[in-house]
């Protein structure tokens, strides 16, 4: 009987998974294990024998089976050991940051949205249209005669024609406001509309890009006056910069406004640099007017019975005076250093228009 303890208990701490061990049960005290058959000499003994082999088995039975059951559960904390300092995991590691290397939303694409937003508030819906135009969008429906120096070759980008295509000239729009007409001709009076987008003039130096953004404002109806476009404008500019802003219009001329006015914002000027609510300082922004009774016209809309004010603004350059960026053309670098320093992190929200 020791023997076959030591033989089982020495089987049982040597198994090394759940099948070996069930191997040594059945082979210990299964049916026709050899503690199964050492129980049936019982039978043969003598009943003094009987007295102290019987016992004896049934001790070493219960050894072996809380043996085996000690060694299935040493066997499964191992295993659950080994599977947890698989699957560890430290909660504490800080995240992974997006590469270096990752782009961002563009500072025009930024402000583009301020704007749209601002305005949304107020009311304007945004209006889109063609960048290439026709001449006739692009000037003539704008009061914008043909001897108008802005049509000439220096200033305006003309496309191609076929040979033999006499039609007049394809032009990249100058302004926006050739999509104020379009919308006024498909929507008609009243209309409140913001119209964004890319514009093109041949001008290329510190202060001029030859693709650059502009928005353009209209608000048609019976009796929209100055008095609504200078609190639509003051409302914007304290939006925009956050903080309260006072505007000045000064008498001035466009072909497609009557009257016109150039519109300042107050700024001071710190160490070079311009801050824009504060001081008695003044900063021209803006172009605005009374649409003119022929831009009405050639909108569709009856001057006799509507009118407007509109004004137009660079998205470029007051994206430049919010965030103190000082070259205008490194906007069209694609320098992510230049994105950094001036405060655009890759965790800014992707852009809804497309982008810059
Ligand atoms: C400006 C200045 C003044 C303007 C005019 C129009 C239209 F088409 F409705 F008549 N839209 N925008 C306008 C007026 C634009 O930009 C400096």
């Amino acid at each position: 009987m020791d023997d076959l303890r030591l033989k089982y208990l020495g089987l049982i701490a040597g198994s090394a998974d759940e099948s070996a061990l069930e191997e040594v049960r059945l082979a210990a005290i299964g049916k026709k294990g050899e503690v199964a058959l050492a129980m049936r000499e019982l039978g043969r003994m003598t009943p003094e024998e009987r007295q102290v082999a019987g016992p004896a088995l049934n001790a070493l039975k219960d050894e072996i089976t809380s043996a085996i059951a000690a060694r299935k559960q040493a066997l499964g904390d191992a295993a659950l050991e080994e599977r947890l300092r698989g699957e560890w995991l430290d909660v504490t590691l800080p995240g992974r940051r997006r590469g270096d290397g990752a782009g961002t939303i563009h500072p025009v694409s930024q402000v583009w949205e301020e704007v749209t937003a601002i305005f949304a508030d107020m009311g304007f819906a945004v209006a889109e249209g063609p960048q290439v135009e026709t001449d006739f969008y692009n000037f003539d429906a704008l009061n914008i005669p043909s001897h108008h120096p802005a049509r000439g070759e220096m200033d305006t980008f003309y496309m191609h024609r076929a040979a033999g295509d006499d039609r007049p000239p394809h032009v990249l729009r100058t302004h926006t406001s050739p999509v104020q007409i379009r919308t006024m001709q498909d929507q008609g009076a009243p209309l409140r509309i913001i119209a964004p987008g890319r514009v093109y003039r041949a001008d290329y130096d510190q202060t001029h890009t030859p693709m650059f953004h502009q928005v353009e404002g209209l608000a048609i109806d019976k009796s929209i006056s100055m008095a609504n476009l200078k609190w639509v404008l003051e409302e914007f500019f304290t939006a925009y910069f956050g903080t309260t802003v006072k505007t000045r219009f000064r008498a001035s001329h466009f072909p497609f406004t009557e009257p016109s006015a150039e519109v300042d914002i107050q700024c001071s000027w710190v160490d070079g640099q311009v801050r824009v609510g504060e001081g008695d300082g003044w900063l021209e922004v803006l172009g605005s007017g009374m649409v003119h009774p022929h831009v009405l016209r050639a909108g569709g809309v009856d001057p006799d019975q509507w009118q407007g004010f509109a004004f137009g603004m660079g998205i470029d350059r007051i994206a430049m005076l919010k965030y103190g960026i000082p070259d205008l053309r490194a906007f069209f670098d694609s320098d992510l250093r230049w994105l950094r320093h001036y405060g655009f992190s890759p965790l800014a929200v992707p852009t809804l228009h497309g982008g810059v």
